[in-house]
């Protein structure tokens, strides 16, 4: 017989906080991991110049050469990278090696025109999967557990991003993907894995379906959760703690800087992932003026647009990647030397702006979370109403099982004076039957824009 999980977990949780079970990298010093940084930049900025036309081509533009980095500062002297670069060198213009050399490509979908595709060599797979690891070990992940994998398999980076990571760290994998959510309740129920990746809201959806089906989302074998591919509150994480009984910890990552794994949070301090920066520099700039150079690159704890520069990718270097993530920079815990970001407050191209007042989904998500009768599911319309110059915010939300109608229509009414209150926005709320909105099977759209086109 095998010793039960619950023995092997408290074991291995006591071994793992031991620091020379860590990445030698995960506690290095800020001055030696700056030290690397540097090093590795250099590499990484004369690298690309060399081998990717494009980059060579935007630097001459530019005039600027690799040989102008002499600190990790002169980084913000070097143009930017766009997903509309990647788009227009489709397919594999980018890419630094040739394509025998191109272990893998994932893509990401793209919801207008090409696809964006990104590649990797046997190393990058292996510094992912490392770093997929380091990021579940942060998040309570230990050698020898269960895992069970919710996140999509195929061109989308999350399914096998995960997999490789969860195989690194020594644990169980079961490949389940997205969707499919009785089959994923019949397993869980069935192989009792300590551990769930997936987004967040495809794990609500799942705790849901487990009410339904008169199973305690709480009673599981789970006992961590690895969150991230789309925008959670702590609102959410409260939600989703709650009611499955679970510590919840976000990853964060996106396919062209690598995949997920880019930064991972700790279970211990549950305050914002750690970016991985002995493989990552981040720097935050200002998404609205962004071409001043070293001058829009904001300083930590400042909020902006996240922009990263791979510092040991082989396939696909990518300098300056501006990510269009808003979040900000702030001084590392669990890990002190690798800097947190906060959460992400929304995609600059998700923001709604109403009557010339910003607004981002989650920002609703944190305060229909607070009203004790709404569910965290809800969907955002925007209409313009005929004959009206004015948009208008319709917030559709699910009240709660249990709860009246009337209840709802009460609840509804302090979300619009919240919204009001907080935001700065009046919109409408139409308060619904419970599971009357479309679940998640992964990154769920909350955006619905119904405005004319053009
Ligand atoms: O979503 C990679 C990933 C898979 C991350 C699984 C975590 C877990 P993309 O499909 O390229 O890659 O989408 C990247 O998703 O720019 C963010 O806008 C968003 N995103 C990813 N992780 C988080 C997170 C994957 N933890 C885009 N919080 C990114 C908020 C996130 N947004």
């Amino acid at each position: 017989m095998t010793q039960n999980s619950t023995t092997l977990n408290a074991t291995q949780q006591d071994a793992s906080l031991d620091p020379a079970k860590l990445d030698p990298e995960e506690t290095m010093s800020r001055d030696e991991l700056e030290a690397l940084q540097l090093s590795r930049l250099q590499h990484t900025v004369a690298y690309a110049y060399e081998r990717v036309p494009l980059y060579k081509r935007k630097f001459d533009d530019a005039g600027v050469h690799p040989s102008d980095l002499h600190e990790l500062g002169d980084l913000g002297k070097f143009p930017y990278t766009t997903k509309e670069d990647l788009r227009l060198e489709y397919p594999f213009g980018m890419f630094a090696v040739p394509q025998n050399e191109v272990a893998r490509v994932h893509a990401s979908s793209g919801t207008t025109g090409r696809p964006t595709v990104v590649g990797y060599t046997k190393n990058d797979l292996a510094n992912w999967a490392r770093l997929v690891a380091r990021s579940l070990r942060a998040s309570g992940v230990r050698p020898g557990m269960k895992v069970h994998n919710a996140y999509g398999y195929g061109l989308f980076t999350g399914g096998l991003g995960a997999h490789a990571g969860a195989e690194a760290l020594g644990c169980t994998v079961i490949p389940m993907s997205g969707g499919q959510t009785e089959r994923q309740i019949q397993l869980i129920q069935d192989f009792q894995p300590d551990a769930i990746l997936a987004t967040p809201t495809y794990l609500l959806t799942i705790a849901d379906a487990m009410a339904h089906m008169g199973i305690d989302p709480a009673s599981t074998s789970l006992k961590y959760a690895v969150l991230g591919a789309e925008p959670w509150t702590e609102e959410m994480r409260h939600e989703l703690e709650t009611t499955m009984n679970i510590k919840a910890c976000d990853i964060y990552g996106l396919s062209e800087v690598m995949g997920p794994g880019v930064a991972g949070e700790s279970v211990e301090t549950q305050d914002g992932s750690h970016i991985w920066e002995d493989h990552f520099r981040p720097e935050i700039i200002d998404p609205f003026d962004p071409e001043r150079g070293t001058a829009s690159v904001l300083g930590d704890g400042e909020p902006g647009e996240l922009v990263f520069t791979s510092l040991t990718k082989e396939a696909l270097p990518i300098i300056r990647y501006r990510t269009k993530d808003l979040t900000r920079l702030l001084p590392g815990t669990a890990r002190p030397a690798h800097r947190r970001m906060g959460r992400i407050t929304g995609r600059s191209d998700d923001m709604i702006i109403l009557r010339g007042v910003n607004l981002f989904p989650s920002q609703i998500e944190e305060i229909a979370l607070r009203i004790p009768e709404l569910s965290p599911h809800f969907q955002l319309e925007i209409t313009r109403p005929e004959g009206k110059r004015m948009d208008t915010l319709t917030v559709k939300i699910e009240r709660r099982e249990g709860v009246s109608p009337e209840g709802g229509t009460t609840a509804g009414h302090a979300l619009r004076e919240q919204i009001k209150i907080h935001v700065g926005s009046s919109c409408v709320i139409d308060v619904v039957d419970p599971g009357s909105l479309e679940r998640s099977n992964g990154k769920l759209r909350r955006i619905y824009d119904l405005r004319p086109k053009g």
